[in-house]
């Protein structure tokens, strides 16, 4: 029995055969056209056909609804129609025009549409893999019978993304399915070149818990056997499918292949399996006949033949749209967050004051969570979460295996799902590892999808040195982040500082980076209240000034103030400006605070090349330039990896001395 038998009574067989074929007729003209349109120069940039795979996404869609989601690849077309995309508007995005669905600035590779479950096509190979396993856990969280289908080829099966998140899926029982087109290339690659396994299900079935199954990817009703029963264990709550369709791309990998890594003969037997030309030949068996299908054609040749029109004629999308929305960590609510444990006023470490944040705010709202590595009994590697597992259970105090890159872009596809996720990393330096979560896709989607999709993550993680611990342990990487428009970066200094900016970030719907500096976490100050949040953008004025301005952030705040009180000593008065936000940062107030003094030494721990401190200077140099007396100095740490020593530390990191000195050379000037 194939599931066309299955089909509910209202449609008949001939008519599921009708609406399949349309589907995939759909496609197949879509694309062609388009291959057309980008050949003769119509449309720019590059196209990756899927002429030949549309069997998987027709039959995918057929079971689900728009309340159900995908995430696509950058061979996605197939899958953004068959999920019930217009034609017309698909066109016009593909084409960077303004009535596209992302306004033109997503295109082929990086189209959402979320209000059709459409969560997002993906540039990076595998990298939308851990996002559909997020949507999939804010899903669940939801106590929803709605699943995830994360489309992937089989090149991305060989990316650690691919095993980290099947691993995840596993382990969660998430609602989602991994659905495997393979077209035996991996690009150019034969399969058998790339991947050490007998097939991609004999891989995916060795993670427990994930029910797979592998066929023909051809023939629709294959499809729709072989995926059914995976999506209704999924949508009742019994966790994860995956399932490998063999099929084959008949078209180039993109516009410029020219297909010399295959022969004719292998193109030709599998066109003699066409997926249009298999349903067709089905549908004969069930009254479907020739005059049926050439109607078919001409309806969906007049839905080409006006999406056409329609992407040619509408207007570009225009950069000022892209303005506003990267998103920005604005001045949070005025809601008061849950009754923490500590009475304002008390004093008390910037380590209990971020986990009292963490604590008011899930109080305040169930959809925060905080997501990391041994945050659980543990309490985390710096003991930031000790003591809320107790409190919130497992489900929100939710530990990870060892797997950045996915926990990290899980949590963005949990915050594209609806909730707030605070993802914590054990240490700064380990952020490499996620740097394709937050720099591909963190930073990106909400701007890629035209703000459809909102990106309220936030990521914490200890930086900096703290005596010995080693190159791999030590870094302050924050110059990394500021470097990629769409992150918003914080660097407190103090308790107040922190609970104010980590408050804001959490409630706002931006992706957030977090610095915690390890020698701060001891550092005591005055726990501000339950209501207390702080803009991002702001600098602090630690000390007021008139001789020279020291611009800092982090620890090197509290090396500044040693500083100045040195300098003090030698009649020298120094105002010091903590920018307590990287990005964005407060250019007002360090122009005002230089045109004032006319001096300036800019303070940071981490490498002077190419940091935060040369991003603030070249800034701010031409509104202040007639104002200064002297050049404006830095002082940094060295441009070598971390020592271990913890002398050899000592050497690299600036000193009270060296701020002294240079604050001395450029009052001298
Ligand atoms: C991380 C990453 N590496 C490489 C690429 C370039 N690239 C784009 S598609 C592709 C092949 C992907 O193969 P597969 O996953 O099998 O999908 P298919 O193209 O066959 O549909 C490559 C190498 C990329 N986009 N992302």
């Amino acid at each position: 029995m194939t599931s066309i038998d299955r089909e509910p009574q209202t449609e008949n067989h001939g008519d599921v055969v009708r609406r399949l074929y349309r589907e995939m007729r759909r496609i197949r003209r879509f694309e062609e056209e388009l291959y057309r349109l980008v050949s003769t120069g119509a449309i720019g940039g590059t196209t990756h056909l899927c002429i030949g795979q549309e069997a998987v996404p027709v039959g995918v869609s057929s079971l689900l609804t728009h309340e159900d989601q995908i995430t696509s690849t950058h061979r996605g077309h197939g899958h953004l129609l068959a999920k019930g995309a217009r034609m017309d508007r698909a066109l016009a995005e593909i084409a960077g025009k303004k009535d596209g669905y992302c306004q033109g600035k997503g295109g082929s590779q990086h189209v959402a549409i979320p209000a059709i479950g459409h969560m997002g096509s993906n540039g990076i190979t595998g990298g939308g893999l851990p996002i559909a396993a997020g949507l999939a856990l804010a899903l669940q969280r939801k106590n929803t019978d709605r699943v995830v289908i994360a489309y992937l080829g089989d090149g991305a099966a060989d990316v650690g993304n691919f095993h980290e998140t099947l691993n995840l899926a596993a382990l969660w029982r998430l609602p989602v399915i991994f659905v495997l087109e393979n077209n035996l290339y991996s690009m150019s690659t034969p399969i058998e070149r790339t991947s050490a396994c007998e097939t991609f299900a004999d891989w995916a079935s060795r993670y427990k818990g994930i029910e797979v199954a592998r066929g023909d990817g051809n023939d629709v009703f294959s499809v729709i056997d072989l995926a059914r029963p995976l999506i209704e264990r999924a949508r009742s709550g019994e966790g994860a499918g995956f399932v490998e369709f063999l099929t084959y791309r008949q078209s180039g990998h993109s516009k410029s292949d020219a297909r010399v890594y295959r022969t004719r003969e292998e193109e030709a037997e599998w066109q003699a399996r066409d997926p249009l030309h298999l349903i067709a030949v089905h549908g004969e068996d069930h009254g479907v006949t020739a005059d049926d299908i050439q109607a078919l054609d001409a309806v969906v040749e007049t839905e080409v033949e006006e999406a056409t029109r329609f992407a040619l004629e509408s207007e570009p999308g225009g950069a000022e749209i892209a303005l506003g929305e990267l998103g920005e960590p604005v001045a949070s609510d005025a809601r008061v967050a849950g009754p923490s444990e500590t009475t304002p006023g008390a004093t008390i470490t910037v380590t209990e004051a971020i986990r009292e944040v963490l604590r008011g705010e899930m109080r305040r709202d169930p959809n925060v969570f905080v997501m990391g590595e041994d945050i659980g009994t543990y309490g985390g590697a710096f003991g930031v979460t000790r003591g809320l597992l107790e409190e919130f259970g497992a489900e929100r105090i939710l530990e990870t295996p060892i797997c950045e890159n996915s926990f990290t872009a899980l949590g963005v596809g949990a915050a594209t799902g609806g909730l707030r996720p605070v993802v914590e990393l054990m240490f700064g330096d380990f952020v490499c590892y996620a740097m394709d979560a937050l720099v591909n896709h963190a930073a990106k989607l909400r701007y890629m999808y035209a703000g459809q999709v909102r990106v309220p993550f936030t990521l914490r993680m200890p930086v900096g040195r703290r005596k010995g611990y080693g190159a791999t342990h030590s870094q302050s990487l924050e110059a990394w982040f500021v470097h990629t428009p769409g992150l918003w970066v914080a660097f407190p200094s103090t308790v107040e500082d922190a609970v104010g900016l980590l408050r804001t970030a959490i409630r706002c719907d931006a992706p957030t980076i977090f610095l915690e500096h390890k020698l701060l976490y001891p550092a005591r100050g005055t726990w501000p209240g339950d209501d207390h949040s702080l803009p991002w953008g702001q600098a602090r004025i630690v000390r007021e000034g008139a001789d020279l301005t020291l611009i800092t952030y982090g620890l090197c705040v509290d090396l500044c103030s040693r500083a100045a009180e040195q300098l003090a000593a030698r009649g020298i008065d120094a105002e010091i400006l903590d920018l307590r936000t990287l990005q964005p940062y407060d250019r007002e107030a360090c122009i005002a605070s230089l045109t004032k003094t006319g001096r300036g030494v800019f303070v940071q721990e981490a490498t002077g090349v190419a940091g935060v401190c040369d991003r603030v200077i070249a800034d701010v140099l031409p509104d202040v330039f007639e104002w200064l007396h002297a050049p404006i100095l830095k002082v940094t740490g060295a441009h070598v990896p971390f020592p271990s020593s913890p002398m050899l530390e000592d050497l690299m990191m600036p000193n009270v001395r060296d701020v002294v000195r240079a604050a001395l050379q450029a009052v001298a000037d």
